[in-house]
Order: structure tokens, then C-alpha cells, then sequence
């Protein structure tokens, strides 16, 4: 799915900024005086705890007037991100709706609208996750009547307008879709999907603006093309003309391949230093930020991260265009977290109930995992930061029906993008032994909490553990492994002479004990520590106002760690550490 872009056919208005906002009411005008900020998760924007904590849909509402010089043109609507589900309504006309809460869907609304008019903009957002979501979770009545929300993971369930939303022109006859695949000697193929039938050609411009390679028939040839490569990003612009319409879509030189147990970027060994992140900031909540954007990716370049994952969500598609432009590298994560009913009875005494069965996750969850993996795909194709996707973190792996839920799904993944390489994020119940999918996959991402959940503050058994446990997954597979998660919650400011945990200096001890397992064995191709920042979670979890992994607190400071990972990751540019 393209990404909205001014270009000498098509034109660009952000709708962005304050909109009418109400729990109820809608298509028709909202009697409100409530005003929401888009951009914006709109939990943490108000005071009443009635707004936080709602189940349900909520409207947001604002005119809009179609630039007059529109006439004749199609115009589309496109909403970034309704977090989980959102309803567009022109006037009172429902346009669009669409499931799912971290990826963009739009509607021509061509008939509704006129050149030089207003109309009244409604999208209905409703937050609701259930077991036929992605990601999962159920509601419940509570005694005195109130519907609350749990879920399956732990970050808090931010919802609204997090992303922008744009009312966008082509011409009648449009470029719809464009899929761009590289190879290093500089062939570029290129698939076009228009509206109606047209001719199409393409060109292809370096980052000076130069044309380098033009043709017609789907392959281009770039004579000692530069590779985009981590750390030294390189971008040039694929101009497609289908009729009147012109699309402009960058993409670099680069493959993504998992040879042995090694992770080949360009055919040159790749070890991620990095973090898993979250979407996740005071007040905005999950709301896009270029601020935070920019200084997040500050932050990483200081501490010599060269990648992250976008756990547990498809993050802003400024995050992934931002990475193009940097050389950093991303393992693209679907929103399904918490398929896994074992952690939620080891958490709360309930008693374990079967992951994957009619009654629980069955046909109908794997098909909207299903389509989240169609979307994520769709969208995040042509960017070269991406170099895997991650269809799943801590599913129940382990259990009965495993496998023929994932089994699918990863052919489905692999249809749809023969480039890339394919993980989960395993959880600590799934072992070298018990695990039932990790054969489906390319790369072993294993997330363990040695030193924290398990042998907490005793970091000398930690190590024989997480070695043992890590080394086993190792001989199994014969794959590249990575960590794609280790971390302890950390107390910004509480300090300590013994190993005390949630210490600033038992968070860099635990880091450290991770880090000397790692170093042993030649397998390891990566490091993602749990979190990059502290971040909010949900309500009524045992938390102290959020997770307090980060190794940056919620407003970015560093702790103790933040300055040994700094120690360790910078200089490395992809090598292992040694
Ligand atoms: C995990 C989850 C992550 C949590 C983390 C934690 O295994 O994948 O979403 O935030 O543990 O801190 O408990």
C-alpha cells in the first residue's frame, strides 16, 4: 500500500491537528467541547478517568474543505493508524472501515466530496481487543456493570488517532501499488498495479537527482550501483509514470539472507546490536512524534545501536522512512503479542486453558493474523531498514496446535516476500526441546529474563541457565540465534553495592552476564536488550508506573547501562563483538 506523497500528479493535505472529540454521539455533529490532538493516543490527553479507561468506540470529528484546484481528480482519505478498529464517515456516509490498529487503510471518497467544498470528517475509533484480534486480549463485566478490558500483553492499550491522517489526489487513472526487488548488481525489478490498464515506465534517479536507468518492461539496470548498507544509508528514487499519474518511490540496494548460521547483509556477516522498542511517550501515548523520532534515533546512533525491532506493532512509517535515510536496520514485527495463555495463568493463578483451540485462538484469530501479516507486508515491502519480518512475539510455541497454526502463516509470509528472512520472538516456557515451529523459521530470536523473572538477583546461576538454555536451541537448529530480548527493570537513581535488582548497577551487571553468554557462543548474530525505553503499561499489572526496562527512562535520560552497551556496541558497525 503506498505511502501519500506530493508528486507532480498527486497533491497532499495533513488533516492533522485538534479535532472534536466525544465517546459518543456521531456521524452527525458531535455535541462536545472536548478536543483531541492528532496525531495521538487520546488515553493520557484528559483528566477523566472515564475517557482512560473506556471500552468501546470513541468519535473524532473535524470539517474539511477540498482544495478547489481538485476538480476532476480522485480524492482519497487515508488514516496512518485507528487503533483497533476505525469507521470514516463523510457527512454522514460511512466510507471505510477497517480492523486492525497499526496499519493504514483509505477511502476514495471521489462521489461524496466536491472540489472547493466542505464536509464534515468522522472516524469512529473503537479500542476493543478480543480473541479474534491481533493483538488479543477479552472483555469483561465487571459486578457493578462496568465492560473492562484485559489483554495479553503488557504494554498499556493506547488507542485513538496515533498517526496522521491525509486527504490525498491522483489523477482518474492511478497508480495504485508498486513493489521494488534489488539485486547487487544493481537489477531492480519493479511490479506495477494502476487502476485501469495504461502504460507504464519507470526511471530511476541517485540521491543527486541524476537518472540512472529508465525502461518500460518491469527491469531496470543500474551500472555500479551503490548499496544501501547499515550505518551508510544510500536511497535512490524509483519514478513511476502510469498515464497522468506519477509515483516516486525510494528504495535501496541491498539483500537480507540467512546463509549457515550466519546473517548476511549484502552478503557481508551482520550483527545486530539494538534494541526491542515501544511506540510509547508521556501525554501522546502511542502518538507519532517527529521529536521524539529524531532524538530516539539520536540516542541510538550514540549508544551504537545499528538496529531495532518494532515490538510489538508496526510502528509510524516515518519510523521506517527514517531508518532508510539512516542505515539503521529493523526486524518488522506484527502486532501479535500475547498468543499465549500459559503466561496469563502463570501470572494470575488462573488455570491454564489451551492456546490454540476452537474455543480459544482457532481458525478465525489465525485469519486476522493472517491479514495483519498481509498489511504489514504490504505496506513495509519496498523499505531496505527492513531486513526480516517478525510474525509473533512469545506465542505459545510449546503447546499443542502450534504448529499448525504457524505453519501457514509463515508460507503465507514467505509468499508474500520470498526476500526476506522470517523469525517469532520465542518465550521462556518454549524450549530447544519443547518448541514445536522453530524449524518454520529462518533465525532463532529468543527472549529470556535469566537474572530477572527467573533466579532473580542471583546472576551466577543466571549464566549456567541462559547458556544451557541458549546452546540447546543452538545444537537443535544449527540456525543464526540472536536475543531478541533480555532486560531487568531498573530504578532510575537507586543504587547499589551488591547485586540488588532493580539497582542501577544490576541492571549493567545482568546486561553484562547476557553479554558474556553471548561472546561464547560463535552462533550469535545479534543483541536486542528489553526495552530501549521505559514505558507505560497497562493498568492493574504489577508495575511501578510501567515497565522500567529501559535502558532510557520514559523522558530519554540514560542509566548506569546506557553507558556500558555504549562501551560494548560502539565501533563494531555490525561485527561481533569479540
Ligand atoms: C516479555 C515481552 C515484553 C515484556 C517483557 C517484560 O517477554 O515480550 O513485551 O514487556 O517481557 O518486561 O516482561
Amino acid at each position: 500500500m503506498l505511502k501519500p506523497r506530493t508528486t507532480p500528479s498527486r497533491e497532499l493535505v495533513s488533516l492533522d491537528g485538534l479535532w472534536r472529540f466525544a465517546l459518543d454521539g456521531g456521524p452527525g455533529p458531535l455535541d462536545t467541547t472536548l478536543e483531541a490532538a492528532v496525531p495521538a493516543s487520546y488515553n493520557d490527553l484528559f483528566t477523566d478517568p472515564a475517557i482512560r479507561d473506556h471500552v468501546g468506540w470513541v468519535w473524532y470529528q473535524r470539517q474539511v474543505r477540498v482544495p478547489r484546484g481538485w476538480a476532476g481528480e480522485r480524492v482519497f482519505l487515508r488514516v496512518d493508524a485507528a487503533t483497533h478498529e476505525g469507521r470514516v464517515y463523510v457527512d454522514d456516509v460511512l466510507v471505510s472501515s477497517h480492523v486492525g490498529g497499526y496499519t493504514p487503510f483509505e477511502a476514495d471518497i471521489s462521489e461524496y466530496v466536491r472540489a472547493g467544498e466542505e464536509f464534515r470528517l468522522s472516524i469512529s475509533v473503537n479500542n476493543e481487543l478480543t480473541d479474534v484480534t491481533i493483538p488479543p486480549g477479552r472483555i469483561t463485566v465487571t459486578a457493578d456493570g462496568r465492560r473492562k478490558q484485559t489483554y495479553l500483553h503488557d504494554f498499556y492499550n493506547y488507542a485513538g488517532l496515533p498517526r496522521s491522517v491525509w486527504l490525498y489526489s491522483t489523477p482518474a487513472v492511478h497508480i495504485t501499488d508498486v513493489t521494488v526487488t534489488t539485486a547487487l548488481d544493481g537489477t531492480v525489478t519493479y511490479e506495477v498495479e494502476t487502476s485501469e490498464p495504461v502504460p507504464v515506465s519507470a526511471r530511476v534517479l541517485d540521491a543527486a537527482g541524476t537518472e540512472v536507468a529508465s525502461s518500460s518492461d518491469g527491469v531496470l539496470r543500474i551500472d555500479n550501483p551503490t548499496l544501501w548498507r547499515p550505518g551508510a544509508a544510500y536511497l535512490y528514487d524509483l519514478e513511476v509514470t502510469a498515464g497522468d499519474d506519477v509515483y516516486v518511490q525510494p528504495f535501496g540496494i541491498r539483500t537480507a539472507k540467512v546463509r549457515g548460521t550466519e546473517f548476511l547483509i549484502n552478503g557481508e556477516q551482520f550483527y545486530f546490536t539494538g534494541f526491542g522498542k515501544h511506540e510509547d511517550t508521556p501525554v501522546r501515548g502511542k502518538g507519532h512524534d517527529d521529536a521524539y523520532l529524531v532524538h530516539d534515533f539520536q540516542l541510538m546512533d550514540w549508544i551504537g545501536a545499528n538496529s531495532f525491532r518494532t515490538s510489538h506493532y508496526p510502528y509510524a512509517e516515518e519510523v521506517l522512512e527514517f531508518a532508510d535515510r539512516h542505515g539503521i536496520v529493523v526486524i518488522d514485527e506484527t502486532a501479535a503479542v500475547g498468543l499465549n495463555l500459559a503466561i496469563h495463568s502463570g501470572l494470575t493463578g488462573a488455570p491454564p486453558r489451551p492456546t490454540f483451540s476452537p474455543e480459544t485462538f482457532g481458525d478465525a484469530t489465525r485469519e486476522a493474523h493472517a491479514q495483519a501479516i498481509r498489511e504489514l507486508v504490504a505496506r513495509d515491502k519496498n523499505h531496505p531498514s527492513v531486513v526480516m519480518w517478525c510474525i509473533a512475539n512469545e506465542p505459545a510455541s510449546n503447546e499443542d496446535g502450534a504448529r499448525e497454526y504457524f505453519e501457514p502463516l509463515v508460507e503465507l509470509t514467505r509468499k508474500l516476500d520470498p526476500t526476506r528472512p522470517v523469525c517469532y520472538a520465542a518465550v521462556i516456557f518454549a524450549t530447544a526441546e519443547n518448541d514445536r515451529i522453530a524449524d518454520l523459521f529462518d533465525v532463532l530470536c529468543i527472549n529470556r529474563y535469566y537474572g530477572w523473572y527467573v533466579t532473580t538477583g542471583d546472576l551466577v546461576t543466571a549464566e549456567t541457565y541462559l547458556e544451557m538454555d541458549l546452546r540447546g536451541w543452538v545444537k537443535r537448529y544449527g540456525k543464526p540465534i540472536m536475543m531478541s530480548e533480555y532486560g531487568a527493570d531498573t530504578m532510575p537513581g537507586l543504587h547499589s553495592v551488591w547485586d540488588t535488582p532493580w539497582t542501577e548497577e544490576y541492571q549493567a551487571a545482568y546486561l553484562a552476564m547476557n553479554h558474556r553468554v553471548f561472546d561464547r557462543i560463535p552462533e550469535f548474530i545479534g543483541e536486542h536488550v528489553w526495552n530501549f525505553a521505559d514505558f507505560q503499561t497497562a493498568h492493574g499489572i504489577h508495575r511501578v508506573d510501567g515497565n522500567k526496562k529501559g535502558v532510557f527512562t520514559r523522558d530519554r535520560r540514560p542509566k548506569t547501562a546506557a553507558h556500558a552497551l555504549r562501551e560494548r556496541w560502539t565501533g563494531l558497525n555490525g561485527r561481533k563483538p569479540s
